[in-house]
C-alpha cells in the first residue's frame, strides 16, 4: 500500500516510515494545504487531508497530521501556534518561560486525517493521540522541534530513537490508531 504524506516537516515522515516499515510505503508530498479557522482540531485536519486530495494529481490515498504542545501552567500555549512560536521564540525561550513556573507539566497532541476513495467526494478519516509529560532544560540532539525539552519518565523525546519515541509518544498513538483501521479495511 502506498501513502501520501503531505507535510513539509521532515521529522514527522522519518517517525511514519519507521512507524509504516512493512505496512504502507510513505510518499513524502508537498502541498500547501489551508488551514483554516474552525472548531476542531480533527475538523481543520480533515480539510486539510480533503483539500490535498483534491488538488493533487493521482489516486493514491493521502493524509495530513497535525500537531502540537500545550503546557499547564501556560493555559495550553503554545497549541495552534506551536510552529509558529517554535520559528519566532525558539525551545530554550518557551522553557525559560516554563522555567517560571512550579508546575511543568505539558501535552502533545497529534491529529491524521486521511482521505481516500473519490477525489471529489473522498471517504475522510481522523485519528488522535496525546501524550503528557514534564519539560526540562533541553538535553538530547536526535527528533525535532520541542523534543529537547519534553521529557516522558524522565528521558526527553530528543534522547529517544524514533521507534522508542514513536511507541509513547503523540505521534505514535494516532499512527497505532490509523494503522488499526487500516488493517480492516
Ligand atoms: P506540516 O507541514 O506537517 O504542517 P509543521 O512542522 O508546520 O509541518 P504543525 O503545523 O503540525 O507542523 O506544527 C507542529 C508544531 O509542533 C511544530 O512546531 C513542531 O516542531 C511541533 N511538534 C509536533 N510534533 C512534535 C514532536 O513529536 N516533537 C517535537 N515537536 C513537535
Amino acid at each position: 500500500m502506498r501513502l501520501r504524506f503531505v507535510t513539509g516537516n521532515e521529522g514527522k515522515v522519518r517517525e511514519a516510515r519507521e512507524y509504516f516499515d512493512g505496512i504502507a510505503e510513505i510518499e513524502q508530498v508537498s502541498f500547501d494545504y489551508t488551514e483554516v479557522q474552525a472548531d476542531s482540531i480533527e475538523e481543520i485536519a480533515a480539510r486539510g487531508a480533503r483539500e490535498a486530495f483534491a488538488s493533487l494529481d493521482g489516486d493514491d490515498p493521502v493524509f495530513v497530521e497535525d500537531s502540537g504542545l500545550a503546557i499547564d501552567a501556560l493555559s495550553g500555549f503554545p497549541g495552534p501556534y506551536s510552529a509558529y512560536v517554535e520559528d519566532t521564540l525558539g525551545i530554550e525561550r518557551v522553557w525559560s518561560l516554563a522555567a517560571d513556573e512550579e508546575n511543568r507539566r505539558a501535552r502533545f497532541r497529534s491529529v491524521i486525517a486521511y482521505a481516500s476513495g473519490d477525489r471529489s467526494d473522498p471517504d475522510v478519516e481522523t485519528f488522535t493521540g496525546s501524550v503528557a509529560g514534564t519539560l526540562v532544560s533541553p538535553r538530547g540532539d536526535g527528533g525535532f522541534g520541542y523534543d529537547p525539552i519534553f521529557a516522558y519518565n524522565g528521558t526527553t523525546m530528543a534522547e529517544m530513537g524514533t521507534e522508542e519515541k514513536n511507541a509513547i509518544s503523540h505521534r505514535g498513538r494516532a499512527f497505532a490508531a490509523f494503522a488499526e483501521w487500516l488493517s480492516q479495511i
